[in-house]
C-alpha cells in the first residue's frame, strides 16, 4: 500500500489561475465563510507534498509558502503520514489533563533536548502559536511577580487579545478589535537595512527605552528573525545583548520561534545562530508537519512556577499532533534537513543577488535558511514599494508559484519553501520571479 499520494514534482498549468473549479468553490466560500478570513491565492488544494500543491483543476503549483512556514518537512512527509495513521486508529483524544499518554511526554523530552541550552528544562504543549505565546507570558508573570511585557517594533505574535497587543501592525491584525491587553510596551528593533545601527548600539537604544519608560518588566519577547514584520534579521550582537540584559535583571527572555523553529533557518532554532539561550522558547508551525501543535519550553524553575492546574487546555498536546511531531523531528534529523535549509539559503540568495544587481527595485535580499525575502523599494531610494510586492506576487501566482508578502510596509516578498523541495523546483520558481521582475520593470519604464 502506498502511504502517500504526493503529486509529480513539476509545475503544471492546466487552466488559468484560479481555474473554473476553484472559482466555483470561491463562490461557495463567499456564501459560507466569514469574509474576515481572507485568502492569498484562491486555488483549492487537493494534494500537496515535496515542493508542490495540486489544485482541484489539475494545476500543480510550486510551494514557496509551506502554509506559512508549517510544512517544513513537507506537506505529506512519509513518516508523519504513517505516525498519524497509527495514532488516529489507536485513539484520537483522551485529554492529557484527564488520562495522559506517552506521546505528550516524548514530545516534551524532544523539545527539552533540541532547544538551546543544556540546563534543566520543562515543556508544556498547546495548539496554536498564539496560545503558546500567551502561556509563556503567564509563566513569566507568575515566575517574576511582575506584569509588564516588552515586545518590539514590527513584531507579530498572534491574533488573540494578548497577542494582538504584542503584535505591532494595526491593519489587518488589530484594526477595530481593541481594547487590547494592558501592560504591553514596544521597544525599537534592530532593522539594519533601515536604521544602519550595529547590534550593540541598537540593543542599547532598546534597553534605554525599556529602563526609562517601563522599568523592570516580567519578560521581553522577540522573534529572532522577524516573520510577518518583514523577515528582519537583527544586526549581529543585538539578540545576545538583550539576552544578557535580561539575565542581569532577572527578566524572562522569551524567544518566539513559532516561525523560525524546527530547521527553518538552517539551525534547529534561530537563537543558535548567535549562541543565544532563551529562558523560554515558544514553538509551533514546523513542529508537527502540519498538525496543530505548539509548545513553551524553558528553564525548569521558570516553567514550574505556575501552580498545578494553572496551565492546560482541552486539546493541548493532542495525541495525533504529538505522533506527528515525533515523526517530524525524526525526519529533520534523519534526512539532514538543517543542512538542506542552509543549501536552500545559498541557492536562493545567489539567484536573488543576481536579480538585485539587475533591478534597482530590490533594496535588500535577506533571511536565514529557507526563510528568505526581498525588500522592494522605489528605484534609487529606500522608500517601500508595496505595489510592486503585490504585482510580483500576483504575477508569480498566475504562473503557478505560491509566494507570500509581508512587512510592516507590505513591501517584502518572502519565500518559505518546504525543505522537501527540489533544487529544480526552486530554480523554476526563481525563473518565474525573474521574468516577473523584468516585466514589472518594462511596464514602468
Ligand atoms: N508568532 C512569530 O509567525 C504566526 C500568521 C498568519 P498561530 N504567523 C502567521 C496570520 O495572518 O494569521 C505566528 C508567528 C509568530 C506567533 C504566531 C501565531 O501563531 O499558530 O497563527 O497562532
Amino acid at each position: 500500500m502506498t502511504l502517500t499520494s504526493t503529486p509529480a514534482q513539476t509545475r503544471r498549468l492546466a487552466t488559468s489561475i484560479p481555474g473554473p473549479r476553484s472559482r466555483a468553490l470561491m463562490a461557495r466560500t463567499q456564501g459560507a465563510v466569514a469574509s474576515g478570513v481572507a485568502t492569498t491565492l484562491p486555488v483549492f488544494a487537493v494534494r500537496a507534498g515535496g515542493g508542490v500543491v495540486e489544485d482541484v483543476d489539475g494545476n500543480v503549483l510550486i510551494d514557496l509558502g509551506s502554509g506559512i512556514a508549517v510544512t517544513t518537512v513537507g506537506a505529506s512527509a512519509p513518516r508523519v503520514v504513517e505516525a498519524v495513521r497509527e495514532q488516529v486508529a489507536a485513539f484520537t483524544h483522551t485529554c492529557f489533563m484527564v488520562t495522559p499518554y506517552e506521546g505528550y511526554v516524548a514530545v516534551a523530552e524532544q523539545l527539552n533536548r533540541l532547544t538551546p541550552g543544556t540546563h534543566e528544562k520543562r515543556s508544556a504543549l498547546f495548539n496554536s502559536g498564539a496560545e503558546a505565546v500567551e502561556n509563556a507570558v503567564k509563566i513569566a508573570r507568575t515566575h517574576t511577580g511582575r506584569h509588564a511585557v516588552v515586545a518590539f517594533d514590527h513584531a507579530y505574535h498572534g491574533r488573540t487579545n494578548l497577542t494582538m497587543a504584542l503584535t505591532a501592525k494595526s491593519m489587518p491584525y488589530k484594526h477595530g478589535f481593541g481594547p487590547f491587553a494592558p501592560e504591553i510596551y514596544r521597544a525599537p528593533l534592530s532593522y539594519p537595512y533601515r536604521d544602519g545601527l550595529d547590534g550593540r548600539t541598537a540593543a542599547a537604544r532598546a534597553v534605554e527605552m525599556i529602563e526609562k519608560q517601563v522599568g523592570l518588566p516580567a519578560a521581553l519577547i522577540i522573534e529572532p528573525v522577524q516573520g510577518e514584520g518583514g523577515f528582519i534579521v537583527p544586526a549581529e550582537g543585538f539578540l545576545p545583548a538583550l539576552a544578557e540584559w535580561c539575565r542581569i535583571n532577572d527578566v524572562v527572555f522569551i524567544a518566539d520561534e513559532v516561525q523560525t523553529g524546527f530547521a527553518r533557518t538552517g539551525a534547529m532554532f534561530a537563537c543558535e545562530h548567535e549562541g543565544v539561550v532563551p529562558d523560554l522558547l515558544v514553538s509551533a508551525k514546523g513542529i508537527a508537519g502540519g498538525l496543530p501543535l505548539s509548545a513553551v519550553t524553558g528553564r525548569a524553575e521558570i516553567m514550574n512556577a505556575a501552580h498545578a492546574g494553572g496551565l492546560g487546555g482541552t486539546y493541548g498536546g493532542n495525541p495525533i499532533a504529538c505522533a506527528a511531531a515525533l515523526a517530524a523531528v525524526e525526519t529533520i534529523e534523519a534526512d539532514g534537513l538543517i543542512e538542506r535549509a542552509r543549501r536552500i539559503e545559498q541557492l536562493m540568495k545567489d539567484r536573488l543577488a543576481g536579480f538585485q544587481k539587475a533591478h534597482r527595485r530590490i533594496g535588500e535580499v535577506r533571511g536565514r535558511g529557507a526563510m528568505i525575502a526581498v525588500e522592494l523599494v522605489r528605484p534609487g531610494t529606500t522608500e517601500p514599494d508595496p505595489g510592486l510586492a503585490k504585482a510580483l506576487a500576483a504575477a508569480a501566482h498566475s504562473q503557478g508559484v505560491i509566494v507570500l508578502t509581508c512587512g510592516t510596509y507590505g513591501n517584502v516578498l518572502r519565500f518559505l519553501p518546504p525543505l522537501s523541495i527540489s533544487d529544480e523546483l526552486l530554480h523554476d520558481a526563481l525563473d518565474v520571479l525573474g521574468s516577473a521582475l523584468n516585466d514589472a520593470e518594462s511596464a514602468r519604464a
